[in-house]
Formats: C-alpha cells, sequence, structure tokens
C-alpha cells in the first residue's frame, strides 16, 4: 500500500459550526472537499500524537457516510494512525461514538452527520471531530481546524486502500512498514451494555409490561438500538418501535424530534392509546418526550424533571450528583431544583462541546439544551435514548403519569413558560442586520431601565441586556458573541441568537422565557404560546424581526 501525497487548495468555508461542518452533499462530494477537512481535523485534533493514535469513525448512515469513512480509513492510515475502529457499516450513533472513544481509550473520532437536518443526495452532510474525553472538540481544537483548511496545500492518502466494512472483522495492514488496524464492531453491543449499567434494567421490564409505548426512530440511526433495548432487552412488541430502520435519506423526511417535524407520532399520541413516547433525531443524540394524549414535555422542564428525580436511576445512586448545567437560551427551570437541592448549576453558550469541561472536572454529571438535548457523563455528547430510559425510571419510581410529574414539579419549583421561534434559511444580510440592530440596543445606556410593552398593557422593566460571554471555569478560554440576551425585572428573558448548524443562508432563532409560580394549579396548564404572546409580540416588535426578514410567521415554533 502506497501513501501518495495530493496536491490541493483551500476551500471556503470549512468552519465547524455549533456541531461540526454541515453543508449540502453536493459540497462535500467535490473533489478534494472532503480530504481537505479529514486532514486538518486529524492535524488539529492530534497534533504530534497523530502518529501512532487510535480513531473511532462512525455515522448516522445518511447518504455519503459510507463514502466519507473510507476516505477516513485511507487519510489516517496514511497519516500514521494505528487503528480505526468503525461500527459495521459505517452505523454508530453520536452517543455511541462518544461512549466507544471513552471506553476503548481511543484519541479521537470523527462522525459523519448533519444530525437532524435532512439526508439525501439533495440533502446534508456533516463531519464533527471529537477528542479523547468522547466529546465533541472545543473551540480551540475547531478554530484550528479552520485555520489548517484556510492554507492546506496537500493531504495524505493511501488510494488503493480497501476495506470492507459490512462484516465485523479486525483486519491488519502493513502501510509503509507501520501497522495499521481496522476494527469493524457492532453498531450497539457497547452501547447497549452501557445502558444495562445506567439503569435498573430488570425494574424497567417489569414495568413496561404494564404501558403502553412508542419508541419512533425516525428512519435515523436509533432504530437498531431501540429495537435491541426496548425489544429485546424490555420484552416489549416489536410494534413498539416506529420508522426503526436507518435511511440514507431518512424516508425525505427531517429527523428532527419537535412537535413540527415528529407530528405523526403527535398525532397517534392523541388517540389516547399510549402512556408514554419518545422521538430521536438523525444521529440519536436529541430526544422528544411525550405522554398519555400527546402531553408534550419541553426540554427545559424534561432537564429539571430528571435533576429532582435523578437518585431513582442507579448510575445516580452510586455516583452521587454534583451539579446541574444549561446552555444560556435553556429555561431556568434546571436553576430552581438546584437551589432547592443546593447544587452548583452552570449555565454555558449553546452547543455540547461547552459540557465536557465541567463533567471531566466533576463539576456537573446531568445537562441539557433546550433543543431536545439531554445527556448526563455517562459520556459527552447529549443522548436520546438515555434520555428516553431516564424518563422511564422516573415514572416507574414516582408511579405517576407524565402529565402528573410535570404537574407536581411544577406546584414545586413554579413553571418556567418556554418557546423558541425559528426563521430558517432568511438571508445571512437580514439575520446580520437585526444582530447589529439589537447591538446597538445593548450599547445605549438608556435601554436598561426601559419599559417594555405590549399592546394589552402588559410591561416589563429591563434589568439588563448584554451579549453572553462565557468563561470557562476550567480551562478560562473565553467564547464571546454567543446570544443577545433581554433578563426583565420579573426573571422573564428574551434571547436572540444565529443557529450555528444550517448549511445555507442563516437561521435566526428567538428563545422566549417567562417564569410563574401560581398558588392555584389549574393555572400550571395554561398554554405556553398564550401565557407568553406579550412576551412574543415584545421580542418580534423590538428586533424588527419581520421588517427585516419579511417572514409574517416563523418556519418552526417549539
Ligand atoms: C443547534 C441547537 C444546539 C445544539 C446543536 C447541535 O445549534 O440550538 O442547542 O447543540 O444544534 O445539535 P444552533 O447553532 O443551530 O442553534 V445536533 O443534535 O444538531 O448535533
Ligand atoms: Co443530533
Amino acid at each position: 500500500h502506497n501513501i501518495e501525497v495530493i496536491s490541493t487548495a483551500p476551500f471556503d468555508g470549512q468552519k465547524p459550526g455549533t456541531s461540526g461542518l454541515r453543508k449540502p452533499v453536493g459540497v462535500f462530494q467535490q473533489p478534494h472537499y472532503t480530504e481537505n477537512f479529514i486532514q486538518a481535523g486529524l492535524i488539529a485534533g492530534l497534533g504530534d500524537r497523530l502518529r501512532g493514535s487510535s480513531l473511532v469513525v462512525g455515522g448516522d448512515g445518511r447518504f455519503f457516510c459510507k463514502e466519507a469513512a473510507q476516505l477516513i480509513i485511507k487519510i489516517a492510515a496514511a497519516n500514521g494512525v494505528s487503528k480505526v475502529v468503525i461500527g459495521q457499516n459505517g452505523i454508530l450513533s453520536t452517543p455511541a461514538c462518544s461512549h466507544i472513544i471513552r471506553k476503548y481509550q481511543l484519541d479521537g473520532g470523527f462522525i459523519l452527520t448533519a444530525s437532524h437536518n435532512p439526508g439525501g443526495p439533495k440533502g446534508d452532510f456533516g463531519i464533527k471531530y471529537n477528542i479523547e474525553n468522547g466529546g465533541p472538540a472545543p473551540e480551540s481544537v475547531t478554530n484550528k481546524i479552520f485555520e489548517i483548511s484556510k492554507t492546506i496545500s496537500d493531504y495524505k492518502i493511501v488510494p488503493n486502500l480497501k476495506v470492507d466494512i459490512s462484516t465485523l472483522n479486525t483486519i491488519a495492514f502493513k502501510i509503509c512498514g507501520n501497522d495499521f488496524t481496522v476494527e469493524v464492531i457492532d453498531s450497539t453491543t457497547d452501547y447497549v451494555q452501557l445502558m444495562k449499567s445506567i439503569f435498573d434494567f430488570t425494574t424497567l421490564k417489569n414495568y413496561a409490561k404494564t404501558k403502553r409505548l412508542l419508541l419512533n426512530g425516525m428512519n435515523g440511526v436509533t432504530g437498531p438500538y431501540l429495537k435491541k433495548i426496548f425489544v429485546e432487552e424490555l420484552g416489549l412488541p416489536a410494534d413498539c418501535c416506529l420508522n426503526a430502520e436507518p435511511l440514507p435519506d431518512f424516508g425525505g423526511s427531517h429527523p428532527d424530534p419537535n412537535l413540527t417535524y415528529a407530528k405523526d407520532l403527535v398525532d397517534i399520541m392523541k388517540q389516547g392509546k399510549h402512556d408514554f413516547a419518545a422521538a430521536f433525531d438523525g444521529d440519536g443524540d436529541r430526544n422528544m418526550i411525550l405522554g398519555h394524549n400527546a402531553f408534550f414535555v419541553t426540554p427545559c422542564d424534561s432537564l429539571a424533571v430528571l435533576a429532582a428525580n435523578l437518585e431513582c436511576i442507579p448510575y445516580f445512586k452510586t455516583n452521587g450528583i454534583k451539579g446541574f448545567a444549561r446552555s444560556m437560551p435553556t429555561s431556568e427551570a434546571v436553576d430552581k431544583v438546584a437551589q432547592l437541592s443546593g447544587k452548583e448549576c452552570y449555565q454555558v453558550p449553546t452547543g455540547w462541546k461547552f459540557f465536557g469541561n465541567l463533567m471531566d472536572a466533576g463539576k456537573i454529571n446531568l445537562c441539557g439544551e433546550e433543543s431536545f438535548g439531554t445527556g448526563s457523563d455517562h459520556i459527552r455528547e447529549k443522548d436520546g435514548i438515555w434520555a428516553a430510559l431516564a424518563w422511564l425510571s422516573v415514572l416507574e419510581h414516582t408511579n405517576k403519569s407524565v402529565k402528573d410529574v410535570l404537574v407536581q414539579h411544577w406546584v414545586v419549583y413554579g413553571r418556567n413558560f418556554f418557546t423558541r421561534y425559528d426563521y430558517e434559511n432568511v438571508s445571512s444580510e437580514s439575520g446580520d442586520k437585526m444582530m447589529e440592530l439589537l447591538t446597538k440596543l445593548i450599547e445605549d445606556p438608556k435601554t436598561k431601565g426601559m419599559t417594555f410593552s405590549d399592546p394589552t398593557g402588559k410591561s416589563y422593566k429591563m434589568a439588563n441586556l448584554d451579549n453572553f460571554e462565557y468563561k470557562d471555569p476550567i480551562d478560562g478560554s473565553i467564547s464571546k458573541n454567543q446570544g443577545i440576551r433581554f433578563m426583565f425585572e420579573d426573571g422573564s428573558r428574551i434571547i436572540y441568537r444565529l443557529s450555528g448548524t444550517g448549511s445555507s443562508g442563516a437561521t435566526i432563532r428567538i428563545y422566549v422565557e417567562g417564569y410563574e409560580k401560581y398558588p392555584n394549579p389549574q393555572l400550571y396548564h395554561q398554554d405556553a404560546q398564550e401565557v407568553l404572546k406579550p412576551l412574543v409580540t415584545i421580542a418580534l416588535r423590538t428586533s424588527k424581526l419581520k421588517e427585516l426578514t419579511g417572514r409574517e410567521e416563523p418556519t418552526v415554533i417549539t
């Protein structure tokens, strides 16, 4: 096997976003495009540890995963990597990749996914580099990848190295005298074992027998994991798993577990025949939890409820509960639980990479984001199936329905009403203009203390506003411009961000939160959209969103 050094030229825009590099498939298919990014990832991620290192490679099975996996093997081999561990047919969920890096003490890995973005030849593809703790590369590494990508002039490859990744096997090669091994492993075994070590599967099995559950893989990567865990291990009928076959184009759908894109599941749940449902995104790190009659648990509340009930899970009983964290736009519901239980609660920028240091330092063991991400320190990614099992553990332990668990939670802690408005695919120009306009408000000393009212007369006094900046408490690194925050005197918040996961144009996200503590529990049943209407009106008016984007309505409301 010969190593070839191929001349190449830089491509624009190979800057990893909130979670890796995401672009339309056609962009990755350009000659040298994917190769450049892999070479940059190896150098930035591993530096002088590159020779002799070991990596995991896995993806959500979307179109172009197999081609990219073969390229990674060829380029890794040429760069002196000694071992690549890869899921059979290239399939590994994002949580499984994270676990495999940790379990086998690998030096890092490539995850091939654009998460919940649609797939197929006309859809999106993505590549993410993860580091040796199993988590997404921190900004120091992703910035380096981008820097390298801007000046790259060649990459190394073993062009005629062909590896059969369809059968479980360990294959040894000699590359210019060096040993290079590819281990094709079963996609689910390690992850299923991990779940069995965290949760009490005997108790869950007995509980699951008495309930009607639905799990929706949305044609993404979780299908095989769902069948192993819920059908083989927990003994549920096979038809509890919906859309459980990973498809390269996700069946043409948008594998994003929310009320808009998982509407088919919501409709089934509305028929009232099931007690619990969960849906997962393309790469298996997001989750949506629904109760009887499609009762919807907001991800912010999900995090808070788990925080309040963690001790019913064996893993936390053994390890103790150190603290919690949430991304900045996520509601403060979990903070309320931390206050009452005397635990620390950290606030980090959007993106799972910011939780890694806190978990490594033993400061937190539960964290979450409003974007349907929940997870713990069992790995360094958010974990959809883990969240569903955690919820089942809570339901079993409390012997309550999903809705009753929530209502009881609100009675104790009050309710943080929350909603997010997404305006997808607006022009980058209008997105930037809106952020500029809001930045002017921050710079204007008059804004603080100003009263904002909606037409019905509800008013909110601005207590503070800024562009969120985060100083990592462990390594001291600083991340600026992480979202514009309006913080009102009554605890309500409005947050504006531009998405960092889109593949073209811009997506504006507006997050709105209002806190209520009612003497009458019935009031907690109010619709978040109704309760938050005045704040939403203020959010849209203050940002001139309609004027700047021409959009009357958001693309998605969560
Ligand atoms: C979005 C979410 C963020 C999440 C990220 C990756 O990022 O808001 O909370 O961590 O997606 O999730 P952004 O920059 O578009 O807002 V996944 O499941 O797409 O890897
Ligand atoms: Co995802």
